[in-house]
């Protein structure tokens, strides 16, 4: 009997499911469709959103909040007031941005001079300059919300790139993303008439456990409803994907500036950029080794990484490039050629610091906070008392549509920060075909002990919500 009980009550749920809208994500032409009136599905699905540190709203809380008393708790960033209701928007299926999302917008670490973020921000800011005397203008507090023109268009990601997808990007309604890079400043900042300017902010991206892409736009044709759903929970799982701080460089050179120098603009522009970065990893690792590897991007060729060997690996530090002609074109730079680069603060940080996980930049921890002090990069970051992490194991049958991504992405819906790991410990296919996955899940707080009872209620509720969706997935392909 204990089965057929456990299915009828899931598929009540899922049925309540069904009625949800089928708005495609990745389409922003469409207007998107009514919402249904809230279901347990529904309800279990949106409690993936809140963490422990952000807990959901008591009943009926949110019919009871004024404008007022939102525009109260809003944040602001560059002059803007950011309130939840104009991020977080559980009704709008083209909304994709959790609260723990919106929980980081505002904190502008890199704004903290006594924050290791703030410290190697200053000290970039110190190599250009002293590089660069009085040219370099700076922006730290530019929204990040911003256009999908901004965010893509204006710097020519294509159409079809996969970062415009639910899948990688915040939207916070189909115009409007949380930047994923500083590059959506680039456009504007060059219609105001900056030639030499550093951008530095908070970027918003979807990152998964590993970056292996997966058919997303298959699967959002084909199962629209479950997956606008699951992305609305999707977290980074990989602490070091972790929401980050982004600075990006950029440098307009005029036809004076490479007439006499027997090199084309191009190659002129590439060669100062390449001299310029490399002194700035000097400037922050001493006498390191590095090399340049091709790549691309949409908005430089060419392109390139800049990669140190640090402790006995090859490190990313940067993406760069010469601008493209069109940027420049369209954004009154007829004739000039300019450069860019973009590179993370969290990584550098991490190195310099000997910081050992992305989670302590956030924490406000007095035994990470008092470590670190204006001025002093490179002092090394001293663990305190490390808890054990806590260890559940999770088993089901896998279909053809199970992701790890999902999976990842429930677990740190529920259990957010404390998340450590997802991994997947054993893997059987039985003889009719069936396969059956075996996850263990490890769940660590950088700050305090966890209890046996808020990790066991945080297991039982990333199940059920897993196997919600997992049970869904199979009435959506049977036509249920
Ligand atoms: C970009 O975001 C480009 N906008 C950079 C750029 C700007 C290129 C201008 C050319 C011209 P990318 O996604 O590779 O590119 O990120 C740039 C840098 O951010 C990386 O080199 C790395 O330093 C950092 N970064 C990117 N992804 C991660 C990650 N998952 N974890 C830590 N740091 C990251
Ligand atoms: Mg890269």
């Amino acid at each position: 009997m204990r089965p057929l009980i456990r299915t009828a009550c899931l598929r009540a749920r899922v049925r309540a499911m069904a009625t949800l809208p089928t708005t495609a994500a990745f389409s922003s032409t469409r207007a998107p469709s009514p919402c249904p009136s809230p279901s347990r599905a529904r309800r279990l699905l949106f409690a993936a959103r809140f963490l422990p540190s952000a807990p959901p709203p008591p009943a009926g809380a949110r019919a009871f909040r004024t404008s007022a008393a939102a525009a109260e708790a809003a944040v602001e960033v560059g002059g803007v007031k950011i309130a939840r209701e104009d991020v977080v928007k559980e009704d709008d299926p083209t909304n994709n941005v959790p609260d723990t999302i919106y929980s980081k917008i505002g904190l502008q670490l890199h704004r903290r001079d006594n924050h290791p973020l703030g410290i190697l921000k200053n000290t970039i800011y110190d190599y250009f300059d002293k590089s660069f005397p009085g040219q370099f203008v700076k922006f730290d507090d530019l929204c990040p919300l911003v256009s999908t023109k901004q965010n893509f268009d204006d710097v020519l990601v294509p159409a079809d790139h996969v970062s415009r997808s639910y899948n990688d990007t915040y939207y916070v309604d189909s115009q409007t993303v949380l930047r994923c890079h500083t590059s959506a400043h680039q456009a504007e900042l060059l219609r105001e008439g900056h030639r030499h300017f550093l951008v530095i902010g908070d970027v918003y991206r979807r990152d998964s456990i590993d970056s292996t892409h997966y058919p997303v736009f298959h699967q959002v044709t084909v199962f629209p409803r479950l997956y606008l759903n699951v992305f609305k929970t999707r977290y980074v799982m990989n602490s070091i994907d972790l929401s980050r701080i982004q600075m990006e460089g950029f440098r307009v050179f005029s036809p004076d500036d490479w007439s006499g120098s027997g090199m084309d603009g191009t190659a002129y522009a590439a060669t100062d950029l390449k001299k310029t970065l490399e002194g700035l990893a000097t400037h922050l690792f001493g006498a390191v080794e590095m090399r340049w590897v091709d790549t691309y991007f949409p908005f430089t060729n060419p392109s390139f990484e800049l990669e140190i060997y640090f402790q006995g690996d090859w490190l990313e530090v940067l993406g760069c490039g010469v601008t493209e002609q069109e940027i420049l074109k369209s954004n009154g730079r007829t004739d000039h050629v300019a450069w860019a680069f973009g590179l993370g603060l969290e990584r550098l940080a991490m190195v310099l610091f000997d910081i050992p996980d992305i989670r302590l930049f956030w924490s406000n921890d007095q035994r990470f906070t008092s470590q670190f002090s204006k001025g002093k990069l490179g002092v090394k970051f001293k663990p305190f008392s490390k808890f054990p992490p806590c260890y559940k194991d999770m088993s089901f049958w896998i279909n053809d549509e199970f992701t790890e991504n999902n999976l990842c992405e429930v677990v740190r819906g529920i259990a957010g920060d404390l998340v450590e790991e997802v991994k997947l410990i054993d893997n059987f296919t039985n003889k009719k075909g069936m396969t059956s996955h075996c996850y263990r899940i490890a769940y660590r707080s950088m700050e305090r002990s966890l209890t046996d009872e808020e990790i066991n209620d945080m297991q039982v509720r990333a199940t059920e919500l897993h196997y919600t969706m997992i049970f869904k997935c199979c009435l959506d392909l049977i036509g249920f």
